[in-house]
């Protein structure tokens, strides 16, 4: 039997929801989702997954990050050229890259992505180009790691990110966790620990990953993750032959001065797969994967996800309901 998962009552989706896809394009696009998104100087920005050229079951020609540009955070105007396309990125040895985050820190704006490559999955770390004319790269973890987010701001006098390694040796299959490491200048990284274990979240069986950069609030870091659950039943679902998995997405709340310690957590989803456009629509549904998260100064707290792996969408919660989600450590 399925499980049934909830969204939490304190967060609304956007009514006009896709905020973006493929049809807002200008170029060849087939799934517009997983952005990243940062207000930089005066405006939103917007970095975004494009898979392009669809052939068959889960194959495509391609994938490029597109970019988008918005006054409100909610309607985008798209960049007439893809911000990295597919040939720019694409050598021998690498194959993509995708699932961007975006973070400015100190006034620069910067870039985190997974790079699939002939030798395993990278996490990268970028610094984008002033003039949003493209990247460079400062750092590639080793295989297999991804879903990094870099924190706004040094701690300690030191960059830190969350990630997602992939040890499927020693964990047996997908059973994967959420970590932070630190770094002196966004190059070497080290001081790596855990911080949330896949067996602490309970609406997931499968694996946990950092979603978008945590917002720093008095209380702590308030930070999004996604959490997945399988069932073999699911079988059929979406474009795919088969698709068992279910991408929902879950909070908490880190120390502000240790981020690596857990201080609150809310034990339900946050957001859970319900809409058409995120259960039955789309290429793999029951997806909501989130990449981007903005504090305003009224209190609200924008969240953007991909959704089916297909549109990219918005919801929105008050920082104070959300914080109120986010039960001590102590009390679950
Ligand atoms: C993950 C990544 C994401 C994707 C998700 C659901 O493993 O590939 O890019 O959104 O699966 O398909």
């Amino acid at each position: 039997m399925e499980k049934i998962l909830k969204s939490a009552d304190v967060v609304h989706r956007y009514v006009n929801n896709p905020v973006l896809s493929a049809k807002d394009m200008p170029y060849p696009a087939d799934l517009i989702f997983n952005a990243g998104v940062a207000k930089y100087r005066g405006e939103y920005l917007m970095i975004f997954r494009n898979d392009f050229g669809y052939i068959s079951g889960s194959r495509f020609e391609g994938t490029s990050l597109g970019l988008a540009r918005s006054a409100d955070g909610v309607h985008w105007d798209v960049a007439p050229e893809p911000f990295l396309s597919q040939d720019q990125v694409k050598t021998g040895e690498i194959k993509r890259i995708y699932d961007p985050r975006l973070t400015v820190i100190e006034d620069v704006l910067y870039i985190c992505f997974a790079m699939d490559t002939m030798h395993g999955v990278r996490g990268g770390i970028g610094r984008v180009k002033d003039d949003l004319s493209g990247i460079d790269i400062l750092s590639l973890s080793a295989p297999d790691n991804r879903n990094m987010v870099l924190f706004p701001e040094k701690i300690d006098g030191k960059y830190v990110r969350l990630e997602r390694p992939m040890p499927v040796y020693s964990r047996g299959g997908d059973r994967f966790d959420m970590w932070i490491s630190k770094s002196p200048d966004l190059i070497y990284w080290g001081e790596t620990e855990l911080v949330l274990g896949l067996e602490s979240v309970g609406f997931a069986d499968d694996k946990i990953g950092p979603g978008a950069p945590p917002v720093k609030t008095d209380k702590g870091w308030l930070t999004i993750f996604h959490a997945v659950d399988r069932d073999a039943s699911r079988g059929k679902n979406g474009w795919e032959d088969v698709w068992q998995k279910r991408y929902s997405a879950g909070i908490l709340l880190l120390d502000l001065k240790d981020p690596s310690k857990v201080i609150g957590q809310y034990s339900l989803p946050l957001l859970a797969p319900e809409t058409d456009y995120e259960v039955k629509e789309g290429f793999r549904t029951n997806v909501i994967f989130p990449g981007g998260m903005l504090l305003e100064a009224d209190g609200t707290v924008k969240i953007y996800y991909g959704a089916a792996d297909t549109v990219e969408c918005l919801a929105t919660a008050d920082v104070k309901e959300l914080l109120s989600l986010c039960q001590a450590v102590s009390e679950l």
